[in-house]
């Protein structure tokens, strides 16, 4: 088949809104442009483990240990679950973790901050999967299905962790004076790294073209981020929080918020590696990744030792 019936059958697919599936024949931008994102989702979800599992041994109550071990446990899953839904499109599980190891394979900016306070594992919950899951809605119509079937579990355990962390917040904000100052404090740290999980500008986002041409992205970095304000806004207000933006306004025009500017240059100095804890995450990384060598080798010796008997 040559190139040209190839894009045509594949854009015919495309634009009848059918899903892509791993056999079907696809350009190879398409599948690198989701091997990049898929793979970098999926790190993310592996390096978000960590700053939570610092918090496992000093969760206030028992309760709210379980359910944090709960939670951090759903992102191993869909780490594995997006590692697997990338490996249908040609690259291999140790290709990813090179690329991440590396430094060539980008993970969110989000998990390079520093998490101080239990009030820190509530603004996780509440803003870091808040805005995960406003993207990830909108990734369950993304064209590639085993990307856009994952989407729908994933979603559906992200929205029992925002509600894991607001409640955190909730309870923080009906607490002492020292209490509602911790969690104000944690609004105020993580509110503007959560905006930039949403990526740049849309006028600065290089892959949203090719994202938009192929559904891979259906709406845009800058809607989305909108979509997230808007409704964090009236939640925060509910508790008694601020946002930390001096330039929120309500828009009677635009029926949204208005906002500040995003600090762009903080954006990437850490999706480049030089933000505050990006080289602690990736030393983890590669020292629990070789301490595990030998589970690795022992899988291998035991799926080997079946052929044998096959
Ligand atoms: N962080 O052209 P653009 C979670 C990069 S984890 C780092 O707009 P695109 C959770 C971008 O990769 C949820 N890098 O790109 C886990 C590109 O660089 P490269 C994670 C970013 O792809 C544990 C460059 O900037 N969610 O829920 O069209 C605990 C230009 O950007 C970021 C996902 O991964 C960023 N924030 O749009 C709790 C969602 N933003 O690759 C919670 C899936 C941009 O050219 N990904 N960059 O070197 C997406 O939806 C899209 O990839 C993005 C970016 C919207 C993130």
């Amino acid at each position: 088949m040559d190139s040209t019936t190839l894009n045509t059958s594949f854009m015919e697919k495309i634009d009848a809104d059918l899903n892509i599936e791993p056999k079907d024949s696809m350009p190879e931008k398409y599948r690198t442009h989701l091997i990049r994102q898929i793979s970098q989702h999926a790190h993310s979800e592996v390096i978000g483990m960590q700053p939570e599992g610092n918090w496992i041994t000093r969760a206030p109550s028992l309760r709210a240990k379980q359910i944090l071990l709960a939670k951090i446990q759903d992102e191993g899953g869909h780490g594995l679950y997006l590692y697997s839904a990338a490996e249908t499109l040609g690259i291999s599980r140790e290709e990813m973790v090179e690329q991440l190891q590396s430094g060539k394979a980008k993970y969110s900016n989000i998990f390079n901050y520093p998490v101080l306070t239990w009030a820190d594992i509530g603004a996780i919950g509440w803003l870091v999967d808040g805005a995960a899951i406003v993207n990830q809605v909108s990734l369950q119509r993304t064209s590639y299905g085993p990307y856009a079937r994952a989407m729908f579990r994933i979603c559906k355990e992200e929205s029992f962790h925002q509600r894991q962390g607001y409640e955190i917040m909730a309870n923080m904000m009906s607490g002492t004076p020292d209490q509602r100052q911790m969690a104000q404090d944690a609004m105020n740290r993580w509110w503007w790294p959560s905006l930039m999980m949403f990526g740049p500008h849309d006028s600065d986002s290089p892959r949203s073209g090719d994202a938009f041409t192929w559904k891979i992205k259906r709406k845009s970095n800058d809607e989305l981020r909108q979509k997230f304000i808007d409704k964090t806004v009236q939640q925060a207000e509910v508790i008694g929080l601020s946002i930390p933006d001096a330039d929120l306004a309500w828009n009677e025009e635009r029926q949204c918020y208005d906002h500040g500017e995003i600090n762009w240059e903080e954006f990437k100095r850490v999706i480049n590696g030089n933000g505050p804890c990006n080289k602690q995450r990736i030393d983890h990384h590669i020292n629990y990744h070789n301490e595990g060598a030998w589970v690795r080798e022992a899988a291998e010796a035991y799926k080997n030792q079946l052929q044998e008997f096959k």
